[in-house]
C-alpha cells in the first residue's frame, strides 16, 4: 500500500556525541534512506529552538536536566540545550537523504511552547500544518520512523491515528530515550490510540 513516509528529528543533536543523544541514534538512518525508496512522499521534521528556549533546563533557575515543571499547558521535560535554530546540532545527520525529501517541517520555533508532535505543539491545540498539507495532498497511510521513540514518534503517532490517518511505527527504525518508564508508556498510547507498532 501506498504511504507516506514520516521522519522524525534524524538531526545530529539526538545521535551519539549530540546534545540530546538518543544511544543508537545514527544507527537508523541508512533503514530510514532504505524506507524512502518506495514512499509516496517523504516529510522531515526538525526540532528548532530559538537560544534560550523555554524547554531548556538552563533557562529556568535552580533546575537541570530532565526535572519536571509544570507550564501554562501542562507538565514539561526540560531538557538540555539542543537543535538550536541554524546549529550544526540541529542538522539532519550527514548520511539522512534529505534530498529526497518533499517536505520539511520545522517545530519547537516559539519560545514558550515545546512541540513534541509533528502534527501539534505541547499545548495540544497550536497546528505544525502537517495535517492540512497530508490531507491536501491525500496521504493517508503514514509510516513513521525517527528520535526519539518515546516522545516526539509517539506524540506524532498518536496525534496522527486522533486525527484520523492509518498509522505504522517502524519500531527497527527508531530509537528511545527511555526516562522513568516511558518507553512502556509510550507504547501502551500508541497501541491504545490505533498506531501499528512493527
Ligand atoms: C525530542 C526531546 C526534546 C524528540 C525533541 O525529538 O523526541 N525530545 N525535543
Ligand atoms: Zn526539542
Amino acid at each position: 500500500m501506498s504511504y507516506a513516509l514520516i521522519v522524525i528529528d534524524v538531526q545530529n543533536d539526538f545521535c551519539p556525541g549530540g546534545a540530546l543523544a538518543v544511544a543508537g541514534g545514527d544507527e537508523i538512518v541508512t533503514g530510514i534512506n532504505t524506507l524512502m525508496a518506495d514512499a509516496a512522499a517523504v516529510i522531515l521534521t526538525q526540532d528548532w529552538h530559538p537560544a534560550g528556549h523555554s524547554s531548556f533546563a538552563s533557562s529556568h533557575k535552580e533546575r537541570a536536566p530532565y526535572d519536571m515543571i509544570d507550564m501554562d499547558y501542562g507538565p514539561q521535560v526540560l531538557w538540555p540545550d539542543h537543535c538550536i535554530q541554524g546549529s550544526t546540532g540541529a542538522a539532519f545527520h550527514k548520511n539522512l537523504d534529505t534530498d529526497r525529501a518533499d517536505m520539511i517541517v520545522r517545530k519547537g520555533f516559539r519560545p514558550h511552547v515545546d512541540s513534541y508532535s509533528a502534527f501539534f505543539e505541547n499545548d495540544h491545540s497550536t497546528p505544525t500544518g502537517l495535517e492540512g498539507y497530508l490531507k491536501t495532498r491525500n496521504l493517508t497511510n503514514l509510516v513513521m520512523v525517527g528520535l526519539a521513540t518515546d516522545f516526539c514518534v509517539n506524540f506524532s503517532a498518536v496525534d496522527a491515528a486522533k486525527l484520523g490517518f492509518t498509522v505504522e511505527v517502524r519500531t527497527d527504525l527508531c530509537r528511545g530515550i527511555d526516562l522513568d518508564g516511558s518507553m512502556k508508556a509510550a507504547t501502551d498510547g500508541m497501541t491504545a490510540a490505533g498506531v501499528t507498532l512493527t
